[in-house]
């Protein structure tokens, strides 16, 4: 398999003869890595005095994604964040959110965090220092030494974890978490992250196309606290059954372009299979390391 242009901490040296290698290598070292966050939010007018507050000083930009509130959300986060940026949503969903916001977003890195108070901010700093130490993406896991979760009942736990074994047999990967929200990666990773899930796959999504791709993926212990005031947005089983579907058709992708079936949507553009079809020194990729689309 193809690797991500500029992934891993080796060959991020590797890199630095042709130039390919990690970020960190080719900024001014006197430059701070701007830190972008992503809050996507439906109706958390009550659980944002819980989560902006507490997000870093250090954090370039936040952006909240609002769903079309029908609270006082967006009031609420500018009287807590007067800085903050409040950006709308094309299509319904949590995907859809997360996209637009990073659209919007303008930092080096992007994180994701969710607005119900069950992702705390304060665990930022891990996120943004494995990827200083050299990872191309960040996964939160409930399910590592340090983590956990108090707001997962037991059948969406059966259902991650039987998820995260077709993940294991269709990607290869060893994933101990897959439907989480918070996470983090460089902004040149953007292209193959991002794509057509509107909903909760969303993550999924980004976790596979993360392997798919060969990116030096790094799981961070986090605490999922039970969402403060309100209710969850999710649905189980149809949001399961959207997850799998994503899968599947990732798989799909994956092995349609292993198998040189180069079918009009493959060949029109599909970021993974771009990214697994660039040439081992990144061209493809390079452009949008430097922020060029
Ligand atoms: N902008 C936007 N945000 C959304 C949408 N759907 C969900 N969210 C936000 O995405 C985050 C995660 O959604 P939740 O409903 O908490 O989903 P969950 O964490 O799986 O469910 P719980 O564990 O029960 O809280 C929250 O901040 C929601 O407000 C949407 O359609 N648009
Ligand atoms: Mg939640």
């Amino acid at each position: 398999m193809r690797r991500f242009a500029g992934s891993g901490l080796g060959p991020a040296s590797n890199g630095s003869a042709n130039g390919n290698g990690h970020p960190l290598e080719r900024r001014d070292p006197a430059r701070t890595v701007r830190v972008s966050v992503i809050v996507p939010a439906l109706n958390e007018a009550s659980n944002l005095p819980h989560v902006l507050p507490r997000i870093p000083p250090w954090v370039h930009e936040v952006i909240l994604v609002d769903g079309g509130s029908a609270d006082r959300t967006v009031e609420v986060a500018r009287a807590l964040l007067p800085q903050v940026r409040v950006v709308a949503q094309e299509r319904p969903g949590k995907g859809a959110a997360l996209q637009a916001g990073f659209r919007a977003s303008t930092g080096d890195i992007i994180a994701t965090l969710d607005a119900d108070g069950s992702t705390d901010p304060a665990e930022l700093p891990a996120f943004v220092g494995c990827l200083l130490a050299g990872a191309d993406f960040v996964k939160g896991t409930r399910f590592m030494q340090g983590g956990g979760t108090e707001d997962m009942g037991a059948v969406r736990q059966g259902g991650n974890w039987v998820l995260r074994q077709l993940v294991r047999v269709a990607f290869g990967g060893r994933y101990s978490d897959l439907c989480y929200g918070y996470n983090a990666f460089w902004r040149r990773a953007l292209p193959v992250l991002s794509g057509d899930a509107d909903g909760f796959e969303i993550e999924t999504l980004m976790n596979v196309r993360a392997l798919a791709a060969g990116m030096r993926v790094v799981e961070v212990p986090s605490f999922e606290a039970r969402r403060i005031h309100g209710l969850s947005k999710l649905s189980t089983w149809q949001d399961g059954y959207r997850v799998l579907r994503t899968i599947a058709r990732e798989r799909l992708e994956v092995r349609a372009r292993r198998r040189g079936v180069a079918s009009r949507r493959l060949s029109s553009g599909s970021p993974i299979v771009e990214a697994m079809s660039a040439p081992s020194n990144g061209r493809v990729l390079e452009g949008q390391r430097d922020g060029r689309e």
